[in-house]
């Protein structure tokens, strides 16, 4: 063997394959880690059912953006800015629950457990607690030491089912994934800003791949005016709202979708049959949804001694 193989290997491939993210990760560092997340979990949803929503969107947010590595959760400071700044973080929320978590954890076990695992495993609960699977969350991200906004590059919801593909795929995401990650818009909301443009296309007249029934009802909540200051909320799931489960494909494929993108996952040839599927099989779409966010929470992950364990979800450990 050269001497150069033997370097990588010691150097570079050995430690990654044991710097690995793996279920239980905290059981001998701190083994109330998991408690603890859960707990403050299920505090906040007893009192408002809708963080399950707020903590799909952040995890997901926080892993299209550089990976899970919870940069996302970081402030902007009078010298740095950070990813909360750009355009499509303004409506993220519940970043309180994740510093209650943080706080009580750091009082248990001291810079161990990561901002990025506990949002992983916010997120696992709060889908367990509103319907879903209690699925494994392998643990041991790392937290990361950049939060730029200029790095924000999500997909728009305006975009076609190939056009918000690309967006996966160059995150190692499948067109299954996607078509089954979608399926989180059976819980929360979406602000009429993000889907006006089909209540009043060019050509005059609302969306003609939207039921009129719901359209008229879109229009009533929103009006037909793109300049409106208060931007109302709709649900995203009209009829079960803040239930974890597959009724958002059944929304859609009764044209009942509110995002173009979740609309288009019925119409177009690619994922028609998958919804179809979906919407038949809730065991299957949860079955599935599990698997995918799972995979969805190791984009990027920083594991091993990359990055940081921060004490504060909102800072780096050493601002400057
Ligand atoms: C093509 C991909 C996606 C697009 C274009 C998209 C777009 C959007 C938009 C525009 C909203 C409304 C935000 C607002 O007005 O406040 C939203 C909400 C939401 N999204 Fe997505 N999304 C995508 C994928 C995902 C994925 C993969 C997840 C999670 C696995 C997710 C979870 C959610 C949830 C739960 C909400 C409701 C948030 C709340 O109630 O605060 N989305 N999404
Ligand atoms: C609405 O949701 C309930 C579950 O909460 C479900 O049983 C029912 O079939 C749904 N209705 C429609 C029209 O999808
Ligand atoms: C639904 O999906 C589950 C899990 O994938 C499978 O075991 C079951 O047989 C399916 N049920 C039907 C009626 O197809
Ligand atoms: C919560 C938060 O920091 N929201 C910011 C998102 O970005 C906009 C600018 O696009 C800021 O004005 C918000 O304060």
């Amino acid at each position: 063997m050269k001497i150069t193989t033997i370097i990588i290997f010691f150097f570079f491939v050995l430690p990654f394959t044991f710097a690995e993210l793996r279920v239980g990760f905290y059981s001998s560092t701190c083994p109330s880690a998991e408690t603890i997340v859960r707990d403050v979990v299920q505090k906040r949803f007893n009192q408002d059912k809708s963080i399950a929503a707020a903590l799909l969107r952040m995890h997901f947010h926080d892993c299209f953006v550089k990976g899970c590595d919870a940069s996302l959760l970081i402030d902007p400071t009078s010298t740095r800015t950070s990813e909360k700044i750009a355009g499509p973080n303004q409506t993220v929320r519940e970043f309180e629950l994740i510093d209650e978590a943080k706080i009580l954890i750091e009082q248990a076990c001291p810079s161990t457990v990561s901002c990025a695992d506990i949002l992983a495993l916010a997120t696992r609960d709060a889908v367990a607690l509103a319907g879903g699977i209690r699925y494994s969350v392998p643990t041991g991200r790392r937290d990361g030491l950049l939060s730029d906004p200029s790095l924000v590059n999500l997909p728009s919801p305006s975009l076609s089912v190939p056009g918000a593909l690309q967006f996966f795929t160059a995150k190692g995401l499948t067109l299954a994934d996607m078509v089954t990650l979608l399926g989180a818009h059976t819980v929360g909301f979406a602000h009429c800003s993000v889907f006006q443009n089909r209540l009043s296309n060019v050509g005059g007249g609302v969306d003609p791949t939207m039921d009129p029934v719901l359209a008229a009802t879109l229009v009533q909540i929103c009006g037909l005016d793109r300049a409106v200051l208060s931007d109302p909320r709709v649900f995203l799931d009209q009829n079960s709202s803040f239930l974890f489960d597959n009724g958002f494909y059944n929304e859609v494929m009764m044209r009942r979708g509110i995002l173009h993108i979740d609309q288009q996952l019925a119409l177009d040839k690619m994922s028609r049959n998958m919804v179809e599927s979906f919407a038949a099989n809730g065991t299957s779409f949860q079955e599935k949804f599990a698997k995918a966010i799972v995979k969805m929470g190791t984009i990027g992950a920083l594991v091993g001694d990359e990055g940081e364990i921060r004490r504060s979800c909102r800072a780096f450990n050493n601002p400057l």
